[in-house]
């Protein structure tokens, strides 16, 4: 019996970011980092994954074009892992029929632009894993931490869409990747306010794919081992307090901050590395504008009230994510459109769904 699987997995936009890794095979990074997952009904993957003894060969369609399975080094062996789980599985327990020689058709598609710097493999590689650990009937049989471990195999920011809310991937220190793997830190209902706007500057692909330019920074950067050592340690630990108690002050402060320091990070490699356009850094100044009507001013600048109203964060491109309080939605939307008024063609592009606003 074929057997036909359809799953959708969701874009993680991070707050503390992953950028370096220490394992270039096992995809293992240099340091943890925090992620929001969005809603399924904004930006996400969708695979469709159908296994029949009746295939000669593994295949692959991304958005419509079939691709060369085989040369997907990540994919494969996502797939490769997963037929082992599902063999060591099936040794175990009779009433799984022997699966693992059968051949798969996967078909892949995203609701908004691939590789632009929105988490496009995030997504992808989570919804693949997801897929077809539910084609092989292994879904319910392993943890959702296992297969976040197998998810990150694919890409490394995969293994946080795997849950929804606020996750945490943990670098672990193994050198096997056993204990890199992601967490939730508090469910999608924890915080129910909080909203992501996408502002899209560009939904170009971006010109520094992420995994070759984490490996220049690591091999360029001086400002990378500082943020390693002394920065992230800390900045998770505050972050996961704000997120727990619902801060959204502190919250806010070290999103902007890890953006800031990741984008210096990305200019300290050499030769550089940037992501950010002139829109980008207008949309900053707005969101730091903005902020500054609402916090304090006092002559001991460690004591001014801070009283953000929006945190912006950027990947690598230029697109921003503010993460934003829902009261304030309307304000910033309206904000954002008056200093950014939306191109002719925006309303071909609805493919970012509710949240996204255009600039
Ligand atoms: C993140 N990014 O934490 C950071 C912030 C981009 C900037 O994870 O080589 O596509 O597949 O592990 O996961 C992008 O890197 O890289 C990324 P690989 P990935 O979301």
């Amino acid at each position: 019996m074929p057997t036909q699987v359809t799953v959708s997995a969701p874009v993680n936009i991070a707050v503390v970011k992953y950028w370096g890794k220490r394992d270039t095979s096992l995809l293992l990074p240099t340091n943890s980092s925090l992620s929001l997952t969005l809603s399924q009904d904004d930006l996400r993957s969708t695979t469709t994954v159908r296994i029949d003894a009746l295939f000669n060969k593994d295949r692959l369609w991304l958005n419509g074009k079939e691709e060369d399975a085989t040369a997907n080094k990540r994919m494969v062996r996502v797939v490769q892992e997963l037929r082992a789980v599902r063999k060591e599985l099936q040794n175990k327990d009779s009433s799984l029929e022997a699966l693992d020689e059968q051949k798969m058709h996967i078909c892949s598609e995203n609701n908004f632009p691939t590789a632009a710097g929105l988490a496009s493999s995030a997504s992808g590689f989570a919804a693949l894993t997801f897929g077809i650990a539910h084609a092989l009937g292994i879904a319910d049989k392993i943890s959702t931490a296992d297969l976040s471990r197998l998810a990150r195999q694919g890409s490394g920011s995969a293994c946080r869409s795997l849950f929804g809310g606020f996750v945490a991937w943990n670098m672990g220190i193994n050198p096997d990747g056993s204990d890199s793997v992601a967490e939730q830190v508090a469910d999608e209902k924890h915080w129910p306010d909080m909203e992501a706007l996408v502002l899209v500057a560009s939904d170009a692909r971006k010109d520094t794919p992420s995994t070759a330019g984490m490996q220049l920074t690591i091999e360029t950067s001086d400002l990378l081992r500082e943020r390693i050592a002394n920065v992230v340690p800390q900045r998770m630990s505050d972050i996961k307090t704000a997120i727990v108690n619902k801060n959204y002050d502190a919250f806010a402060e070290h999103t902007m901050r890890d953006s800031n320091q990741f984008h210096a990070v990305c200019l300290d490699t050499f030769p550089p590395i940037t992501y950010l356009n002139d829109v980008s850094r207008a949309v900053i100044h707005l969101v730091t504008a903005y902020n500054n009507l609402f916090t304090e001013k006092s002559d001991n600048a460690a004591s001014s009230k801070k009283g953000y109203r929006a945190a912006y964060t950027f990947d690598a491109g230029p697109n921003a994510v503010l993460y934003v309080r829902r009261e304030h939605v309307p304000e910033i939307l309206a904000i954002v459109n008056a200093t950014f008024p939306a191109p002719a063609d925006a309303d071909k592009q609805t493919y970012l769904g509710r949240a996204a606003q255009y600039v």
